[in-house]
């Protein structure tokens, strides 16, 4: 396959005044007819006339009314036009219904939808399928009447009827966009469809018709994501001064969909996971997502579609950007200590293995195969830390400031990380020159800190540091702020939050005038996505978690308590260490905290995040071993808490009708982590009276999930299968569960018999990961010594990649730790992935993946 370099960035050459597309819907069939007008760029216009295209049934292409011919090139066709403006009018056949990669036009349930971000729209029609090219875009739907009365596309509707002249008469829908956009934020939809509708008045007085449209008998799941939306709109007007700019905003929910949810223009198209919620059938857990993931395609109508990106390579701006707004959406909707420590857990199971591996590329990566391969967690949340980081080191007034002569500038443009920054380096006068590094080198940062005490002052001696990574041997040092605190031998603050800038490879600070030795309390917040080393015992950290002012590093010190007390069982054997348990019962039984960050209080670090500790120390990880030990420190915790336990789970009940708001979802938390615990004291009582009594989906599934832990769950698994099996969002999680509390040993045996069941749909993204996502998940069955699982998995890899590369591709990274393990586990990987390798035929997705990942 071809790579792909920034550095070889071209513009098109033409501007598109406008498109007018005609789709005659068919289910393998369909017609899709262009009139696109085309002029010179006049600066740039000396290359051939090229248009993507792939996969499309060319049946005519005029320019200016006569046929033309079409030379064959990669990805596309080349054809030879006049220097002067010209009318292009082509038709092609395409076929939904055979399209299982879910990219362009295709079917899920009988219904027409459309992905097109990167790259689908070249499977529709001819076109120059690059962001850089924004025209404005009218469409004409026609289909038959009885399978889809509803046909949506971008912007706003102009018409729709039946047009009785014709035999059967079809129906006909006219769409029309007024803002120039991209090929990728096209999109279409037509089907059998039921609204959820509402409206909304904007800051300027717009009446927006706002609907979110889902298949019959879904209805009663949709009023959350429209409170959901009405809040988001909002939102962005108080906090950015964004107003929407369409008459009309709909939201679909389709089955089949790779990824979240999708940002087309006025026509957001979700995965139905990401919308369809009701507390009969969606946790807590679900609720907020949601929430996110709507404010967050909301908020991309001015960060992604009014001012999108020059090419993929800038992806993160529009993502970094988007995923940071919705970060303090939640925030502000919630609870913020909460959000920020959910987004630096995330970020470390997810951003942080990638970073530390084969997979490791800059926030802006500088070449690609498949741009679907880097919808990734360094593009969009370590993205987003770097934009979190900007705001920290320029304040909060001049980020408003740079923000506000973004839109300003580039509205209407395609824009690249260069015009980012050039917007703050204008609106503040500060040279980023160096802050630039955080976009294009990668690899996590490690900060070494030392402390010194002498004569009245207390210095913090800094150092940085970055491994070399694919790529980049030598790296630079960057600009990271470091949010410190000093805390007086009380716990009283006696310096607050301050930002301390590194820029240097070693750097020291000093404060004055402290006649007894502050506790300093560092990287407040998480202000930097960096790995602290900080050489302080136990006590030390026992006392920032009974007294630290910052929420975040009070959360953090206990878990580094947890980490430290894990590694020296795995290391040592030793027993779990009496400051964490002392600390954390303290913490627990202080009902002022609010209940949610105690619940966060009581989990501790993955198995996966001590074995990436464990291997960036240089130690080999013995999953077996990260297994017992964490396993261990459950037990004696629930040990250890056994007389506070019941009473935090009563006290944390919630009586009255469900809400899925932050208090109720933050008590329910808490209980249910007390529940996980007393589980493994009583064997799944508590668990199966809970059960027993659950009326909402949070409570059956947390109670389910007890029970399985105490190999106790068989009869309301059961249960569970009979009452959801018509639900297929709640026999995901079905599905998911049973993989989770899967024994290390048995993990590929009931993985296998699941992949068995009759509902095990394959071609649906959601089912494939519930079950294969949970597999990957499991670290200490995924990584079991006989290599079952790295089997299990590549076979389903093979089985999945001609069907649908994108997510097979997804689904590589499972693989991407595999060097961290033995020889002999890295030898049982290895094969496996040389097996994908080794397919004939094997798509640029999964290739470039496998190839990546073997090093
Ligand atoms: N652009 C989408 C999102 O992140 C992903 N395709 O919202
Ligand atoms: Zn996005």
């Amino acid at each position: 396959p071809q790579t792909i370099y920034l550095k070889d960035y071209k513009p098109f050459g033409w501007i598109i005044d406008d498109v007018h597309l005609t789709f005659r819907l068919h289910p393998t069939a369909t017609r899709v007819i262009s009139r696109i007008r085309f002029r010179p760029d006049y600066d740039v216009h000396d290359r051939p006339f090229m248009l993507h295209g792939e996969g499309l049934k060319h049946i005519s292409a005029k320019v200016d009314g006569h046929e033309v011919e079409l030379h064959h090139v990669n990805g596309g066709i080349e054809v030879d036009v006049p220097h002067a403006p010209f009318n292009w009018e082509a038709e092609v056949e395409i076929n939904p219904e055979a399209n299982t990669a879910l990219e362009g036009l295709y079917m899920s349930n009988g219904m027409y939808c459309t992905q097109c971000e990167a790259e689908g729209f070249r499977k529709i029609t001819w076109y120059p399928d690059r962001p850089d090219v924004m025209a404005q875009f009218t469409v004409r739907i026609e289909s038959d009447a009885e399978h889809t009365p509803v046909m949506l596309s971008n912007g706003n509707g102009l018409y729709y009827a039946q047009d009785n002249t014709q035999s059967p008469a079809p129906n006909i829908s006219i769409y029309q966009d007024p803002w120039p956009k991209p090929a990728y934020l096209f999109a279409l939809v037509a089907g059998d469809l039921v609204a959820h509708e509402d409206k909304f008045t904007t800051m300027f007085g717009r009446e927006v018709d706002l609907s979110i449209w889902v298949r019959p008998g879904d209805e009663h799941k949709c009023a959350f994501g429209m409170e959901a939306l009405k809040k988001s709109m909002k939102w962005d007007e108080d906090v950015y001064g964004r107003e929407y700019d369409l008459d009309e905003f709909n939201i679909v929910a389709v089955d089949d969909f790779n990824m979240g949810a999708m940002e087309n223009k006025g026509l957001n198209i979700f995965n139905s996971s990401c919308v369809l919620a009701s507390p009969e059938t969606s946790t807590d857990g679900n609720f907020e997502r949601i929430e996110a993931i709507i404010a967050h395609e909301y908020f991309h109508n001015w960060t992604g579609n009014r001012i999108t990106c020059r090419d993929w390579f800038q992806l993160c701006l529009k993502e970094g950007l988007t995923v940071f707004r919705d970060a303090q959406f939640t925030a502000d909707m919630r609870s913020e200590p909460v959000k920020r420590i959910d987004d630096v857990l995330a970020l470390r199971a997810r951003q942080f293995p990638e970073d530390q591996g084969p997979l490791s590329h800059p926030v802006r990566p500088e070449s690609f195969q498949e741009i679907n391969n880097f919808y990734t967690a360094t593009v969009y949340e370590k993205g987003a830390e770097v934009i979190g980081m900007l705001k920290t080191l320029v304040g909060d007034d001049a980020y408003k400031k740079a923000l506000d002569l973004y839109f300003e500038r580039h509205d209407g443009q395609a824009c690249t990380i260069e015009d980012w920054i050039q917007v703050f380096e204008d609106s503040t006068d500060r040279d980023l020159g160096q802050f630039k590094l955080w976009y294009t080198q990668s690899g996590t940062p490690n900060v070494t800190v030392r402390e010194e005490y002498t004569d009245d002052t207390f210095s913090l001696h800094f150092k940085q540091s970055s491994e070399p990574t694919p790529g980049q041997n030598k790296k630079l040092p960057q600009v990271i702020p470091v949010a410190v605190g000093l805390l007086n031998d009380n716990g009283e603050e006696v310096v607050p939050t301050k930002i301390l800038e590194l820029t240097e490879p070693e750097q020291s600070f000093s404060f004055e005038g402290h006649a007894t030795r502050p506790v300093p309390s560092i990287l407040r917040g998480f202000s930097a996505p960096v790995v602290l080393h900080q050489d302080i015992d136990n006590s030390r950290r026992a006392f920032l978690l009974a007294n630290d002012t910052d929420p975040f590093n009070r959360w953090e010190a206990g878990r580094m308590l947890a980490r430290d007390s894990l590694l020296s069982s795995i290391r040592e054997g030793n027993a779990p260490n009496s400051d964490y348990l002392v600390g954390l019962r303290t913490l627990l039984g202080d009902t002022s905290l609010d209940p949610a960050y105690r619940a966060l209080m009581m989990g501790q670090p993955s198995q996966s995040e001590l074995a990436g500790v464990l291997h960036q120390a240089g130690v080999t990880p013995d999953p077996a071993a990260i297994h017992a030990a964490s396993e261990a420190l459950r037990s004696a915790k629930a040990e250890a808490f056994a007389d506070i336990l019941p009473e935090i789970y009563a006290a944390n009940q919630v009586s009255g009708a469900y809400s899925p708001d932050a208090e109720p979802a933050g008590k329910r938390a808490l209980a249910n982590a007390a529940l996980g615990l007393i589980t493994k004291l009583d064997g799944g009582a508590t668990a199966a009276t809970q059960y027993a009594k659950a009326n909402n989906m949070t409570l059956q599934l947390s109670a389910l999930s007890a029970l399985l832990d105490a190999e106790a769950g068989d009869e309301a698994l059961q249960a569970f299968y009979d009452q959801w099996r018509d639900d297929r969002l709640v026999i995901d999680k079905w599905f998911s569960l049973q993989v989770m509390h899967a024994k290390p040993e048995a993990l590929a045996k009931t993985t296998s018999r699941l992949t068995n069941h009759l509902d095990f749909d394959w071609k649906n993204p959601n089912r494939f990961r519930s079950v294969m996502g949970m597999l990957a998940a499991h670290h200490a069955g995924f990584h079991h010594e006989s290599g079952a699982s790295y089997a299990l998995l590549a076979d389903w890899l093979i089985k999945l990649d001609p069907v649908n590369p994108q997510t097979t591709a997804r689904m590589c990274s499972a693989f991407q730790t595999w060097k961290r393990y033995d020889e002999d586990r890295q030898k049982l990987a290895g094969a496996q992935l040389k097996r994908i390798a080794e397919q004939p035929n094997l798509s640029r997705d999964t290739s470039e993946m496998i190839s990546r990942i073997r090093g």
